[in-house]
C-alpha cells in the first residue's frame, strides 16, 4: 500500500492529523494496533481548550460536542474548608468544555470511516525502516498477515509505549522525566455532579469532582503508586471524597453506582527532538503530563495542527522548513505546558517526603490565591488556553 502520510496510531494525535491532512488535499492511511470496540472504550481525559474546540469546529466535527459537551466556566480549589471559585471567563473571556476523550475519538473515528478514508484497526506497526531517506516503509501485522505501508513521511501518533519513538537511533532523542509516588483512581458514576470542576488539597491526598454529563460524575483520588483499585470499595471511595471534599454532612457530593474504575499513574515525560529524518513524532509519544491540568489530549491536538501545517506546505510547495523547525515550534509550548501541570501537581497533592513547612507553604500558596485576583487570573489562563498554536 502507498500514501503520503503513514499514521502510527488513532488516538487523538493520529485522527485529528489525518482530518487535518485531509483538509487540505494529503492523503495518509492510519494504522491502530487495537480494534475499534477497544479504542472507543478507553476512558481518558475530558476536558477539551478552546484551540481544541475550535478545531473540532474548523474541521466540520463540533456538532455533537457542542449538543452534549458541557461548557464548564468554573474551576474551584479547596483547602482547608475554603473554597476558592475561579470565575474562567470573567478572569480570561473564555472557557473550557467538558467531552469525554472517547466523545471526541468517536466523533473523528466515525467520520473517518463514513468518508472512507484509510483506517485499519487491528493492525500493529512491528517496524519502521529507511526513515531517513524519501521513501519509508511502515511494517505492520494485520489479520495474521506481515504488510508494508509505503509512504513519503511517517507520523508517530502511537503513545507513551508505542514503536515509533522506539525506532530513532539511540542518542538523537534526550528525554526529562519527573515522576510522582503516587497515582489516582479514576472512577466513572452514575452519579448527579457537583456544579463546577474542584480539585482539592486534603490532609489524606488529592481529590477532584469532574464530570461527563448532568448524569455521570468523573471523580478521582489521590493513592499510593502501587495500590490496587480492587482495594477501594464503592463504600470507601465515596466516604473518602466527602472527607476530602470537606462533605462531612454527605450533603453536597451525590452518590451513585459506579460503573468504571482506572489508575493513572502520574509523570511528567518530555522527548526532545520530536523527529528523526521523515519521522514526526506527536502527543504521549513525545510528551506527557500529570493529569492535574487536563492538558494531554489538549498537547496532542496543538502537536499535529503545527506538524498538518508543515506538511501540507511540503507536499505543495516541497518546502521542509516547516518540517525541519517542527520540534522548535513545539518546544516552548510543551514545555510551558508541562511547567503548569507540575505547578498544580505540586499545589494540590500530599507529597509523603513533604516537611512540616513545606507543607505550610503549600496551604500559604493557596491562602494567597484565595486573595488575590491576578494570581487567580495566572492559573486560570493556562488552564483554558495554554495549549493555543497560532494559525
Ligand atoms: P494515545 O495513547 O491516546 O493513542 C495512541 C494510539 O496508538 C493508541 O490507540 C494505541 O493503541 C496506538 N498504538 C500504540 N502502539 C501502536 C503500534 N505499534 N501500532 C499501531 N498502533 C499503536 N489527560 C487529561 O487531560 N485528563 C485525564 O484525565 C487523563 N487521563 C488519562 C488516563 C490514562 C490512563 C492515560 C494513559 C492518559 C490520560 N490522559 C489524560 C492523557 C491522555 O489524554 C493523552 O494525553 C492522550 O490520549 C494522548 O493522545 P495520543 O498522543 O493520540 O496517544
Ligand atoms: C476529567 O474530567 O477527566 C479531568 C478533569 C480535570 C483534570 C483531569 C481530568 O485535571
Amino acid at each position: 500500500m502507498k500514501t503520503q502520510v503513514g499514521i502510527i496510531g488513532a488516538g487523538p494525535a493520529g485522527l485529528f492529523l489525518a482530518h487535518l491532512l485531509k483538509q487540505q488535499g494529503v492523503d495518509s492511511v492510519i494504522l491502530e494496533a487495537r480494534s475499534y470496540d477497544y479504542v472507543l472504550g478507553r476512558v481518558r481525559a475530558g476536558v477539551l481548550e478552546a484551540g481544541t474546540i475550535d478545531t473540532m469546529h474548523n474541521l466540520g466535527l463540533g456538532e455533537r460536542m457542542e449538543r452534549e459537551g458541557l461548557v464548564d466556566d468554573g474551576l474551584d480549589m479547596r483547602f482547608r474548608h475554603r473554597n476558592i471559585h475561579l470565575d474562567l471567563p470573567g478572569l480570561t473571556g473564555r472557557a473550557v468544555k467538558i467531552y469525554g476523550q472517547q466523545e471526541v475519538v468517536k466523533d473523528l473515528i466515525d467520520a473517518r470511516l463514513e468518508a472512507g478514508d484509510p483506517l485499519i484497526f487491528d493492525a500493529e506497526v512491528v517496524r519502521l525502516e529507511g526513515l531517513d531517506g524519501d521513501t519509508p516503509k511502515i511494517h505492520y501485522r494485520h489479520e495474521g498477515v506481515d504488510k508494508v505501508l509505503d509512504c513519503a513521511l511517517v507520523a508517530g501518533c502511537d503513545g507513551f509505549h508505542g514503536i515509533a519513538r522506539a525506532s530513532v537511533p539511540a542518542g538523537v532523542i534526550e528525554t526529562i522525566t519527573k515522576s510522582y509516588d503516587f497515582a489516582w483512581l479514576g472512577v466513572l458514576a452514575k452519579a448527579r455532579p457537583i456544579a463546577d470542576m474542584t480539585y482539592t488539597n486534603h490532609d489524606n491526598g488529592f481529590a477532584l469532582c469532574s464530570r461527563r454529563s448532568l448524569e455521570v460524575s468523573r471523580l478521582y483520588l489521590q493513592v499510593g503508586a502501587n495500590e490496587n483499585p480492587e482495594d477501594w470499595s464503592d463504600a470507601r471511595f465515596w466516604d473518602e471524597l466527602h472527607t476530602r471534599m470537606f462533605d462531612a454532612d454527605k450533603t453536597e457530593i451525590a452518590e451513585g453506582e459506579i460503573f468504571q474504575r482506572d489508575m493513572a499513574r502520574l509523570r511528567s515525560y518530555i522527548a526532545h527532538p520530536m523527529q528523526y529524518g521523515n519521522l514526526f513524532l506527536a502527543g504521549d509519544a513525545v510528551h506527557i503530563v500529570p493529569p492535574a491540568g487536563a492538558k494531554g489530549l489538549n498537547m496532542a491536538v496543538a502537536d499535529v495542527r503545527v506538524l498538518a501545517r508543515a506538511m501540507v506546505a511540503f507536499f505543495s510547495t516541497g518546502a521542509r522548513s516547516g518540517l525541519d523547525r517542527y520540534s522548535d515550534d513545539c518546544e516552548a509550548r510543551v514545555y510551558k505546558t508541562i511547567r503548569f501541570s507540575v505547578y498544580l501537581t505540586g499545589l494540590l497533592h500530599k507529597f509523603d517526603d513533604m516537611s512540616p513547612f513545606d507543607r505550610a507553604m503549600q496551604f500559604s500558596e493557596l491562602d494567597f490565591i484565595a486573595g488575590s485576583e491576578t494570581a487567580q487570573r495566572v492559573i486560570a489562563e493556562q488552564y483554558v488556553a495554554l495549549s493555543d498554536v497560532s494559525d
